[in-house]
């Protein structure tokens, strides 16, 4: 079995008495792929398109970076998309030890003159430097809402004029109606994919405490608050949406 191959997520499908809080331990590292794939809609495509948007914004000589790296899918789309650019830094950051361990292992198994240090550590406290992409894949809805605007301030601070902010998140529509519509489908999405009842319900318990969703009306706010002044959302399905903020 090579590094990245991904066992069945199953770990919601028997009734559990009590549902703990989600965490990023080595038994999700095991189903990651298969649970993200099957969870999140477009997952593919945001990856298709954050390699395609960091061979636009890519800049010789500078940092790029992946925050909440997981087992590094972002970084390999980065990784494959930089043209000529081959004078880049790529710094992936995950604070789950066993996410790092197995992204190490992952990225040991592909061949590239672009060099990437994977860091066991929390973005919040990571500084970011002389940047051209830095890319949030669906991490930010993970950090306590109050610290979000602190962590988008410190990014566009580091980021190069003309560089970019390829931010994902699961989002709610601040139409209350309209909210139960996507998450609707959302849930339709995770049964054609195989999910159980049992699985959505407890997983949702697992997650609420953890994951806290934004609107992209506040999403919106909080970039153009830090700085930015162009944003723009590239890719929308259901309550699952890719954002792209330019530095001036
Ligand atoms: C992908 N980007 O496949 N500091 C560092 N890492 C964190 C923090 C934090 N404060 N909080 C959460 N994480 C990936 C998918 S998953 C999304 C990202 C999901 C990490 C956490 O350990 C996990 O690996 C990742 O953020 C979120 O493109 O599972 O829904």
């Amino acid at each position: 079995m090579s590094s990245y191959d991904s066992k069945p997520d199953a770990i919601f499908a028997e009734p559990l008495t009590q549902v703990s809080d989600f965490v990023f331990d080595q038994r999700v590292v095991e189903v990651f792929p298969d649970m993200i794939n099957r969870s999140v809609p477009g997952y593919q495509s945001i990856l298709h398109g954050i390699g395609q948007l960091t061979h636009r914004y890519a800049q010789a000589n500078s940092n790029l970076y992946d925050l909440g790296c997981s087992l590094g899918a972002a970084t390999m789309a980065m990784r494959q998309n930089l043209g000529d650019h081959n004078s880049v830094n790529i710094i992936a950051i995950d604070n789950s030890t066993a996410m790092v361990e197995r992204c190490r292992l992952h990225l040991q198994g592909f061949r590239s003159a672009v060099p990437v240090e994977v860091r066991c550590a929390d973005v919040r406290e990571t500084s970011i430097e002389q940047a051209s992409v830095v890319t949030m894949n669906f991490t930010l809805q993970f950090v306590p809402q109050e610290q979000r605007r602190d962590l988008l301030q410190r990014i566009y601070d580091g980021l190069r004029p003309g560089g970019a902010l390829l931010l994902a998140e699961k989002f709610k529509s601040e139409d209350a109606a309209m909210d139960e519509v996507l998450i609707e489908l959302h849930h339709e999405f995770k049964r054609a994919n195989g999910y159980s009842e049992l699985e959505i319900s407890q997983k949702r318990a697992a997650i609420e405490n953890v994951m806290r969703i934004d609107s992209l009306e506040t999403h919106q706010q909080r970039l153009a608050d830090v700085g930015f002044t162009s944003t723009q959302v590239w890719f929308q399905c259901y309550n699952f949406a890719a954002l792209i903020a330019v530095k001036d």
